[in-house]
């Protein structure tokens, strides 16, 4: 396992992450399990096991009869109410041990899922999708590819019941998460230089402090940094960045507020070409997509700025509304990525699960806390196990 990898377990594995939804997964589980037992239990003869039917049959009535208990108590009890129902409610005392032979019997059958097994526990996963806010088509998806797998299927009873389920979850979540999966490191290190970065996004999602993460990770990898104060709007948020910058020992760009944001990305990149650095990383106001005026100013710093890459920031913690904002964003300015902030307080996951099949462009990094090393490297199969793990 990789070094980020195990630090992000630390991190967020103490606070929980999308453990609403983890829930919920394991509850789909659960009832898919009890299906498959009540299948079993319900419409299968009991003795008639390959290998040895007429013996455990032969077994079973030569010996003298007591009353068992009835199929509600619990699961083991169900399945052995089941082989009891087969053989009229009783078994023989003399012969205890044939309840344990005929159970594993029935353990060593096998149960074919087939469409109708599923409608119910499907149908339960997809609302359990949509109330952690996955996206309408993400959770049908997820559900299709989930009913695919399992239909047909050929289970043995109790056995490994939650593994199938498992797999058939993991991946159909990893389907969806790595839709045109990206590698930020590669890109960097393989970029001409100065690599150009713009972040955007609405207001108050994340932008500037995810731009001194991504600063702090480059600078650890190796890279010089330059950061752009292109939020010539909000008060405050120029001296929010050098703040920044004075921590991570980096340089800042800027001009009044007021000015043109194209223009001061434009200075750091001429400023960054003369010192030879290799990252320019260039924050921006918050825009709501539905500002025309502000969306046409982003064209604008776009067009003049040709950035290599175009974050898009938004907060996990909005949910659709962050999955809408992204694909609007998209339409507008096509992004290279999403970095989703904020995961160390959504317990739902939605927007984290929806965003890069909506926008068909792969999240980057999660934001995990407010600190500079709170920056995950976005990894489907991470995610998944997070999802899916104890
Ligand atoms: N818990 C948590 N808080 C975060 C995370 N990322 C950012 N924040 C907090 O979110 C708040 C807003 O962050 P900013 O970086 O200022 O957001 P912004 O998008 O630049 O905001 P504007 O410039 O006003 O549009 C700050 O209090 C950050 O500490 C994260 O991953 N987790
Ligand atoms: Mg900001």
């Amino acid at each position: 396992m990789s070094g980020w990898r195990g630090s992000c377990r630390n991190r967020v594995g103490a606070k929980g992450l999308f453990n609403k939804l983890k829930e919920k997964l394991s509850g789909f589980k659960e009832s898919i399990t009890n299906r498959i037992l009540e299948k079993a239990a319900g419409s299968i003869p009991v003795i008639g096991n390959r290998s040895e039917p007429a013996a455990a049959q032969q077994e079973i009535k030569s010996a003298p009869e007591i009353p068992v208990k009835t199929p509600s108590e619990n699961r083991s009890d169900a399945v052995q109410a089941s082989q009891a129902g087969t053989v009229r409610e009783t078994v023989r005392p003399s012969r205890i041990s044939l309840v344990d032979k005929a159970k594993s019997l029935i353990l060593e059958r096998e149960v074919i899922l087939d469409e109708k097994d599923l409608e119910e526990p499907l149908w339960g996963l997809e609302m359990a999708l949509l109330e952690s806010d996955v996206a309408l088509p993400v959770a049908e998806e997820i559900v299709s590819s989930v009913k695919s797998s399992l239909v047909g299927s050929r289970k043995k009873i109790g056995s490994d019941t939650g593994d199938l389920v498992e797999s058939a979850l993991r991946a159909a979540l990893l389907k969806v998460l790595s839709k045109n999966v990206f590698d930020f490191d590669e890109f960097i290190k393989n970029a001409p230089k100065p690599v150009k970065i713009l972040f955007v996004g609405v207001n108050g999602t994340g932008k500037t402090t995810s731009i001194a993460k991504v600063a702090r990770y480059l600078r650890d990898r190796g890279y010089s940094v330059v950061l752009a104060a292109g939020d010539t709007f909000r008060a405050g948020a120029i001296e929010q960045l050098e703040t920044h910058g004075q921590r991570l020992d980096l340089k800042v760009i800027k001009h009044k507020t007021g000015g043109d944001p194209a223009a001061v990305i434009f200075d750091a990149i001429e400023y960054a070409k003369a010192h030879k650095k290799d990252v320019v990383l260039a924050d921006t106001a918050g825009r709501l997509h539905t500002n025309i005026n502000l969306m046409d100013q982003m064209k604008k710093i776009v067009r003049v700025t040709k950035p290599d890459m175009l974050i898009f920031v938004d907060e996990a913690i909005a949910g659709n509304d962050a999955v809408e904002r992204a694909r609007l964003f998209n339409e507008s300015v096509p992004i290279t990525g999403t970095i989703l902030t904020k995961t160390d307080a959504d317990a739902k996951g939605g927007s984290a699960i929806s965003i890069a099949y909506v926008t068909g462009k792969p999240i980057l990094f999660l934001g995990v806390g407010q600190d500079y090393p709170d920056l995950v490297k976005f990894d489907p199969e991470w995610l998944v196990e997070r999802l899916l793990g104890d």
